[in-house]
């Protein structure tokens, strides 16, 4: 380390701009508040006591211009968050709640008079419980119209102030999750897709980002649009041309089932020969809706697994049920990577590198933002026990992800413009409550929320170059 007391800092400086990320559900509690309704994940909270709790959470709502100060000081200037459906428009559709739209207008206010640029996602997973309870949430096409509706207004509020914009946030995980295995709210199943619900939340997801980016064309033509998606590496277990076929399936309906139709104006082939009894809307308007629908190709990366050919069997991946299995242990039993906090989440910077040169080549090289990567830190590594701000663990994740993002520029040229990490602050992390921090600032939950920053909060800041924040850092116990 050097005169800092941080790990030394790698001589190259990368090219894109560092950014942080939230979403509203995790960080903003006041879940009672100005009219706010209730959501499907304060149901699921509620159904679930032994978890803990999103009402208070990190508080952002009442603290946010500390959160800016924080950013401020370490030279952040961009900084992702979500808008909360359920403050703007309580029921759903119908009327807008001026008191929860005017938290959004002061936030976007005092980012920008920090000189810090908003970057707004539309919907973080918190659907509003009345439209779930209505007509079925995501399985109804009303979503559509709602949805649009709901867009429309926050357009008209905000449009003139922020320019970048992502109608939904890993559609792939609240299809998958929220109507398929059940895990995640509204805590629907239909695991061997039996109902269809998965891809009628496919269906209706697709319709509603493609409704609402013609009026976001009309409202905000100056602004950028898109839609961040979640992806696993899929690496293929062996070199057989059938486990390098699964892999590449694995992926197609994992991510490209989203974006082919926006960059290639179709489904991959792969999805469109297994379309599940027709489920599936492919139909050359919609594909005529979708074709330039993003800006920027918007990608969260945490992770990646082994895929393998599964004859005979049908397993669960991504949008669909395929013939192709995913593990994380190679044949001779080996992990592809090292253990985080997180059980779904090796670390394999590896297959960053090969994930960013994926979708560039297919894509033909659109300009990239990579809008989520972050780690929340194993026992092992110490980071759980309070007062541990030394997050060494969480600095070399970075180093490495980060380095691998500048080999995909330099090596496979890939354009990579910005890469905001998960998260600014450590927050409520759905069903692991608070027990996986993944935050570059520290909240104390016994100590009325406050903040700490992190090691690598500091340290990112200085590889960047943004400011002489390592001289801020605290790393004595809280
Ligand atoms: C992101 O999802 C989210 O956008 C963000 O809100 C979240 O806080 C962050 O990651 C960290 O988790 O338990 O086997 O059902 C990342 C992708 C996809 C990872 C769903 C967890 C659940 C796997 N997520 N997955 S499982």
């Amino acid at each position: 380390s050097d005169a800092s007391g941080l790990p030394p800092i790698p001589a190259e400086r990368p090219p894109f701009f560092l950014g942080v990320a939230t979403a509203a559900p995790q960080i903003e509690g006041a879940v009672a508040e100005d009219g706010r309704s209730r959501s499907i994940w304060d149901t699921w909270a509620a159904a679930h006591p032994e978890n803990d709790s999103p009402n208070v959470t990190d508080d952002f709502y009442h603290r946010y211009a500390e959160d800016i100060r924080i950013m401020q000081t370490y030279g952040i200037k961009h900084f992702r968050f979500s808008v909360a459906w359920t403050r703007v428009i309580p029921d759903g559709n119908g009327s807008t709640n001026a008191a929860g739209l005017g938290f959004y207008s002061r936030l976007v206010d005092a980012l920008l008079a920090a000189g810090i640029e908003p970057v707004v996602t539309l919907y973080h997973w918190d659907l509003p419980q009345v439209l779930q309870d209505r007509y079925g949430g995501f399985l109804n096409e009303q979503i559509v119209a709602d949805f649009t509706h709901y867009a429309t207004v926050v357009f008209e509020a905000l449009g003139s102030r922020v320019t970048y914009w992502s109608t939904f946030n890993e559609p792939a995980t609240f299809c998958v999750s929220g109507y398929g295995s059940g895990w995640h709210a509204p805590s629907l199943r239909d695991q061997q897709g039996e109902q269809g619900y998965v891809w009628e939340c496919h269906n209706n997801v697709l319709r509603a980002h493609a409704s609402a980016v013609r009026e976001f064309r009309r409202l905000v033509p100056n602004g950028k649009i898109g839609m961040n998606l979640a992806v696993q590496w899929s690496e293929p277990r062996s070199d057989s041309e059938a486990d390098r076929a699964a892999a590449e399936r694995h992926m197609e309906f994992e991510l490209a089932v989203w974006s082919d139709p926006v960059y290639r104006g179709d489904w991959p082939a792969s999805v469109k020969e297994r379309n599940p009894r027709g489920l599936m809307t492919i139909t050359p308007e919609l594909a005529a809706a979708l074709r330039g629908s993003f800006d920027m190709y918007m990608l969260n990366f945490y992770t990646a697994k082994y895929v393998y050919y599964l004859s005979g069997g049908w397993g669960m991946a991504g949008q669909g049920v395929i013939d192709a299995a995913d593990t994380f242990n190679a044949t001779n039993g080996a992990s592809i990577g090292p253990e985080t906090a997180s059980s779904w989440f090796k670390e394999v910077p590896w297959a960053f590198r090969k994930q960013l040169k994926w979708v560039s080549d297919r894509y033909n090289r659109p300009v990239m933002w990579v809008t989520e990567n972050g780690v929340a830190v194993p026992d092992s590594a110490n980071e759980l026990l309070p007062g541990v701000l030394n997050d060494t663990y969480r600095i070399n994740f970075y180093r490495d992800y980060m380095q691998a993002a500048m080999a995909a520029i330099s090596q496979d040229n890939v354009d990579i413009q910005g890469y905001f990490c998960w998260s600014l602050l450590d927050n409520w992390e759905w069903t692991s409550g608070f027990k996986e921090r993944f935050g570059l600032v520290y909240v104390d939950y016994a100590n009325n929320q406050a903040r700490h920053p992190k090691q690598s909060l500091a340290w990112l800041s200085r590889w960047f170059g943004l400011s002489s924040g390592a001289a801020q850092v605290s790393t004595q116990s809280i």
